[in-house]
């Protein structure tokens, strides 16, 4: 990819509407955000989109990212540099391809790159499981240096960390169909399991995951919790609700004492918001807070800096296809009472 796809940068969604905002760097490819303010800077964590003649399936095989470079700029909407390559999958040992949504942390001195990819191993569509790595450096732009094996006890794809007002750091974790954590049900990994999810409309949806990290910032002090999301009625969402339920990309923030557990909603493609009161939930359903973007995946973060809530997202504006996307930003408001004002990517 490079400035020879720039040419194909549409000013228009292929329905006419206007995009809310511009893609935040034109020279590579980017999605899945994961924004952090680290020493007064904004970086950015996210995936760097390639060019690929696989075509789209629901295994998610037309992304076939291989490394990852990290964005920064001073403040939202001044000029962004692209970092060199922070980490490819050739310095991973035990990984074999497609690195997925990362996320990083910051922690006395140290760096650390959340990052998901499959492994070595073949399961019945002859490719690898997906399994969670960390990588560190000494500075926020990488380079950064894998550990020899994922995070034990971690599995499947999308990490987010989020760090508590007390210290405490928690590993979010999960997505299905591709992400495979419908081969997790039990526990362990199923290689022959299904490609969506548990095929079981009318039973409590599969939720993302959440565990609480060592001291270390790499390893899992505790089994993996659901990061349940209730309805209204106080009942788990059901799997068959696909406007509802967890699919795929958790991020988690804190506001005003209350915990917001974001996420995807894969093929009907909203981001969601259940509130809790302590990051392991259970959550209740609040709604949507992005409705559909140009493109299949929705992913993004959602941080505070200069006085203001910014949500990082992507679309794919630049090239119209669904694994070559673009990120952006747009201010998040909120109402008196919590609630998240929605934000249509699209206006008219
Ligand atoms: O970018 C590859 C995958 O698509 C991510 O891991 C998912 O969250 C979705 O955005």
């Amino acid at each position: 990819c490079g400035t020879a796809s720039l040419a194909l940068a549409q000013d228009r969604a292929p329905d006419g509407r206007q995009y809310l905002s511009q893609p935040l760097v034109k020279s590579i490819y980017t999605a899945d955000p994961s924004a952090h303010v680290f020493d007064g800077k904004i970086y950015v964590y996210p995936s760097h989109d390639v060019p690929t003649e696989t075509p789209d399936d629901d295994l998610g095989n037309q992304y076939a990212m291989h490394d990852y470079r990290v964005l920064r700029m001073d403040k939202i909407g001044a000029p962004v540099t692209v970092g060199p390559v922070a980490l490819d999958v050739k310095q991973v040992p035990w990984a074999s391809q497609q690195m997925w949504a990362p996320d990083a942390a910051y922690k006395n001195g140290t760096y650390y790159l959340y990052f998901p990819a499959r492994d070595k191993t073949k399961d019945k569509n002859g490719l690898g499981k997906f399994m969670v790595g960390v990588a560190t450096s000494k500075s926020p732009m990488g380079p950064f240096k894998a550990d020899p094996k994922p995070i034990a006890g971690a599995f499947s794809m999308d990490p987010a960390v989020f760090t508590d007002t007390d210290g405490k750091s928690y590993l979010y974790f999960g997505g299905i169909w591709g992400g495979q954590l419908q081969r997790w049900k039990d526990g362990k990994f199923d290689p022959s399991g299904s490609d969506t999810d548990l095929g079981k409309d009318d039973q409590p949806a599969l939720t993302g995951k959440v565990a609480r990290l060592n001291a270390d910032m790499k390893s899992l002090a505790e089994t993996p919790h659901d990061a349940v999301i209730l309805d209204e009625a106080g009942k788990p969402v059901l799997g068959g609700d696909h406007d509802k339920r967890f699919f795929e990309a958790s991020w988690m923030f804190k506001r005003g004492g209350q915990y917001y557990y974001t996420y995807s909603t894969g093929d009907t493609h909203f981001l969601n918001y259940a509130t809790g009161t302590n990051p392991y939930g259970p959550f209740t359903y609040r709604g949507h807070f992005l409705l559909p973007v140009q493109g299949w995946t929705t992913h993004h973060s959602i941080i505070e800096t200069g006085g203001k809530w910014w949500l990082f997202y992507a679309d794919t504006q630049l090239s119209g296809k669904n694994h070559l996307r673009n990120v952006k930003v747009t201010e998040l408001n909120f109402n008196a009472d919590g609630t998240i004002k929605t934000i249509d990517p699209l206006v008219k």
